[in-house]
């Protein structure tokens, strides 16, 4: 699959080219950068609600500080407590970046407080929740199935979390027990438990807050995406570090999707006569970059954090991020220019415009905008390419410096 298969199978292709054409007709092209940056906001009015329930001590607040990558000390840190009963009603957090974003950090029933029944459940409001996670540091309850039944009822997706099992293989190793497969052990007694529930075996996760590497925390990420739509999808993902693997993988595949409503916008520019790094929109392109720096936790102000608190040299990591490195010493903006230059410089940039001319019949059928499309589409691709390369090298080395 090439770039432009890739392309065309954007579900949002014909949307954007309709509300691209709708918007040059009303407002004029020379807005169009606006158009660019609106579009490229629309998931920050997304609005996104989240239920995390469970027994008192399940690691319900731990998870929460693990998902948003917040220590202690940070804002909006959610107090976790060895002792239980930490969090002692319901506690709202939003992001701070983004107030559309909540997180109910709630109290299970079966607990001192609550009892199960209606006014538990009415108490919830899981009507305005996007989904909800159960989680548990046992073996499921017959309250944890009730609450699954009824929230099946209401027709919310629900993840069973069965948390600490990092403990679990602990323990195993301790009680000599080796050569035994604990996960699949883990998962048939948590299914063993909620089979009354109806709910099914995919929908249990057994996972670490202390270390999303092992265990199902990536394939916990995929799933709760998976039910979000694009904006709410992109809103949640732009507001978690890159955790985990699976977290990175998904970044990309939203980076790309807006790397490719920008390149198609920018292609539009190129219906005004101009040589073309005039028509290119360095400064947005620029600010694109910028953007998936942030989101891939590749800006010198997270490095030199993550070395600190890695006890480790700067050069030493450094040398691991060789195109995080060349960003910085030659600029993000000669970057941009240098890599639009070679990739115009590619025969394929020509042919793929070519074949791409049909796709984009609002501003004519010219080659300079195509040519623009394929060239911002091959330097964002490029740049995404290389900038998630290097953030699966960095969680490496934090992962390997953790366990040291
Ligand atoms: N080993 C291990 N410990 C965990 C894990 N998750 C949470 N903990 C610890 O378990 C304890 C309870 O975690 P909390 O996050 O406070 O649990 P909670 O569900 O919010 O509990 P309440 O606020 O009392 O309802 C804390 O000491 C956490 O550090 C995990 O995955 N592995
Ligand atoms: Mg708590």
């Amino acid at each position: 699959m090439d770039l432009l298969d890739n392309w065309t199978t954007v579900e949002d292709f014909e949307q954007i080219q309709k509300d691209t054409k709708e918007f040059i007709a009303q407002t004029g092209i020379a807005f169009l950068s606006d158009f660019i940056r609106i579009k490229s906001n629309e998931w920050k009015n997304a609005n996104i609600q989240i239920g995390i329930f469970g027994e008192s001590g399940s690691g319900k607040s731990t998870f929460l500080n693990t998902f948003r990558g917040l220590k202690r000390g940070d804002e909006g840190f959610a107090d976790q407590g060895y002792k239980g009963n930490t969090t002692k009603k319901a506690t709202k957090y939003t992001i701070k970046d983004n107030p559309n974003i909540t997180f109910t950090d709630g109290v299970g029933c079966g607990t001192i407080q609550y009892e199960r029944g209606y006014e538990y459940l009415k108490s919830l409001e899981i009507e305005n929740l996007d989904f909800v996670l159960l989680m548990s540091n046992k073996n499921f309850s017959q309250d944890d199935a009730w609450f699954a039944r009824e929230i099946r009822k209401m027709g919310k997706p629900l993840f069973f979390v069965r948390t600490k099992f990092d403990e679990i293989l602990r323990s195993a190793k301790v009680d000599g027990i080796t050569g035994q497969n604990i996960y699949e052990e883990i998962v048939t007694v948590c299914a063993e438990n909620i089979k009354d529930s109806g709910i099914p075996t995919t929908s249990i996760f057994i996972i670490s807050n202390y270390d999303p590497s092992v265990g199902d925390f990536d394939k916990l990420i995929h799933a709760i995406f998976k039910t979000l739509t694009q904006n709410k999808r992109e809103a949640l993902l732009y507001c978690i570090p890159p955790l985990s693997h699976q977290v990175i993988k998904e970044k990309k595949v939203e980076l790309i999707r807006r790397a490719n409503r920008v390149a198609f916008l920018s292609a539009a520019g190129a219906a005004i006569p101009l040589p073309m790094l005039e028509i290119l929109n360095v400064n947005m392109l620029q600010g694109e970059i910028r953007f998936y720096m942030k989101e891939f936790s590749l800006t010198e102000e997270i490095i030199k954090n993550t070395c600190n608190k890695l006890k480790i040299v700067q050069k030493e990591l450094m040398s691991l991020l060789p195109h995080f490195q060349s960003l910085l010493m030659e600029g993000i903006r000669e970057m941009v220019l240098k890599s639009i230059q070679s990739v115009l410089a590619e025969k394929t940039t020509e042919v793929m415009a070519k074949r791409f001319l049909k796709f984009i019949p609002f501003v004519g059928t010219i080659l300079s905008s195509s040519i623009t499309f394929i060239a911002c589409l091959k330097m964002l691709h490029k740049e995404i390419d290389e900038l998630e390369k290097e953030a699966h090298t960095l969680l490496d080395k934090v992962i390997e410096n953790l366990k040291l």
